[in-house]
């Protein structure tokens, strides 16, 4: 991987200096810095007014205190977050994550991210993140209820349709969005229904937002397989996770022609060489909400459930991370390179470490970063906005057509701005660029805010 270009290694030692300690918050600012150095020895005014050290500070950071109350009549408090990293392009648009790990770093890695993911959409939304530490798992629905009214009871000051429009993520659905928008609707007196996306259908929400990411995901790697005149037809695939961005991935990839033959979740992974069963995938965890072994309980002899090793020793052409950051380690993108993984495509974000990435380029596998490949979500939520916007509400055909259409777009962006920058192939550095000089450019034209 290139190294930092040394006009911006003081930019990294600063966000290094100042962020101590938040992890994933450094490897996504290094790697994006790591890209830029083309940028600056090409257009070196991007190195003015401070405008890349404005792009690595997040606007403005909302950390608060989640109490609650459990079904035995216990207080528990959380924390709650919510990072407005950048709106020069619009209202700051992105997912609330609820799961133990989260924390200030993780959640501004995730900001970070959205915010160059956001412009490569080319849709009018800035970059924002939040979520909580509290642990939705064994929680019954009054418990998640009575958390997401409280969550919301601070948030939504800071909410808005013009100001910053939250979604799901990790532990965060259907579900939660509907409980935080009926708390929204309460406190404001306000029906706003484009403060929130991911919205039910029957009270505002998209078509299509649901299968949105997944189905996204695969769209970019069908582009970038096209490159190579290949195809997802017949292909033995690897979907890791089994939540929302999983399924979708996993659905779309069927009804391309393809075989996804193992999923997981935190507690193992299945592999099915029949091909995954969908619907039985989604009673188990859309439905049941129960651990992925079930699926192999219920599906019988010809799927086994592992909980050692990991899932991409599991052989495969493509493979699609779709569960959380880190999560495909280099020892991991060996055992697929010596497999024979001809394509990765991120549904997570940021799932392959900084070391597997490196892997994945030297060994020529097509390679399509998560801020590029999973932007069908938001970009879904951005359309989302826009029938709320106009009161009007669209057939699924009509929205995930404007959904490919967006994708092949992105992919398309992705690849010529590599092949601009003298890196043909390296989406990473396309994606990196691409949304960088679109922020940037909005950033400039705002004046130093
Ligand atoms: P879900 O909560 O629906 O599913 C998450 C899945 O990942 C579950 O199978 C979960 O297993 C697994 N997982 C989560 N954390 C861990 C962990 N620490 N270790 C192992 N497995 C884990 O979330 P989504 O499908 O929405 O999100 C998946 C990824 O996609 C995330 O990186 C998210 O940021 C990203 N993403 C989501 C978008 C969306 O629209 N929802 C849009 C773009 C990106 P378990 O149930 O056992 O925890
Ligand atoms: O990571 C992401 O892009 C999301 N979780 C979706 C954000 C959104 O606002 O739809």
């Amino acid at each position: 991987m290139s190294k930092i270009d040394e006009k911006l290694e003081p930019v990294l030692d600063q966000v290094l200096r100042r962020n101590a300690g938040e992890l994933e918050f450094h490897q996504a600012v290094t790697e994006v810095l790591e890209s830029l150095g083309r940028v600056v020895a090409k257009y070196p005014s991007y190195l003015e007014n401070a405008l890349i050290e404005r792009i690595c500070e997040p606007e403005r950071q909302i950390i608060f205190r989640v109490p609650w109350v459990d079904d035995q009549g216990q207080v528990h408090i959380n924390r709650g977050f919510r990072v407005q990293f950048n709106s020069a392009l619009g209202p700051y648009k992105g997912g609330l994550r609820f799961h133990p790990s989260v924390n200030v770093g993780i959640i501004k890695f995730l900001g970070f991210e959205q915010t160059f993911k956001n412009a490569l959409t080319g849709l009018p939304i800035g970059g924002g993140k939040g979520g909580s530490d509290f642990d939705p798992r064994g929680r019954s629905d009054g418990e998640i209820m009575r958390f997401c009214q409280s969550y919301m009871t601070e948030l939504h000051r800071h909410l808005g349709e013009y100001t910053d429009v939250p979604a799901g993520d990790i532990g965060v659905g259907g579900r939660e969005i509907g409980y935080l928008f009926g708390q929204y609707k309460r406190l404001t007196n306000r029906y706003e229904a484009g403060v929130l996306t991911g919205k039910g259908l029957v009270y505002g929400g998209s078509r299509a937002r649901t299968e949105a990411t997944g189905y996204g995901a695969v769209y970019f790697v069908e582009r970038m397989l096209a490159t190579r005149q290949l195809t997802f037809e017949n292909r033995r695939v690897v979907v890791s996770g089994s939540g929302n961005v999983a399924i979708y991935t996993a659905e779309k990839i069927t009804e391309f022609g393809g075989k996804v033959v193992a999923c997981s979740d935190s507690s193992g992974y299945v592999v099915d060489e029949a091909g995954i069963d969908l619907a039985l995938l989604k009673e188990v965890k859309e439905s049941r909400r129960e651990r992925i072994s079930e699926y192999a309980r219920l599906k019988g002899d010809g799927a086994r459930f592992s909980d050692t090793g990991s899932i991409w020793d599991v052989p495969c052409e493509i493979a699609m991370p779709s569960a959380t950051q880190n999560e495909l380690t280099g020892r991991d993108a060996k055992a697929l390179i010596e497999n024979g993984v001809i394509a990765v495509g991120e549904g997570a974000n940021m799932p392959s470490t900084p070391e597997a990435v490196r892997f994945f380029r030297e060994a020529g596998v097509l390679f399509a970063p998560g801020k590029a490949a999973n932007a069908g979500g938001v970009a879904t939520s951005a359309l989302e906005m826009q029938q709320n916007a106009s009161r009007d509400s669209w057939t699924f055909e009509q929205t995930e057509q404007r959904l490919a259409d967006i994708m092949r777009r992105i992919h398309d962006t992705c690849a010529s701005t590599a092949d601009e920058f003298g890196t043909p192939g390296d989406y990473v550095l396309g994606a990196n660029i691409a949304g960088f000089v679109r922020v940037a450019e909005a950033m400039r034209a705002l004046g130093v805010i």
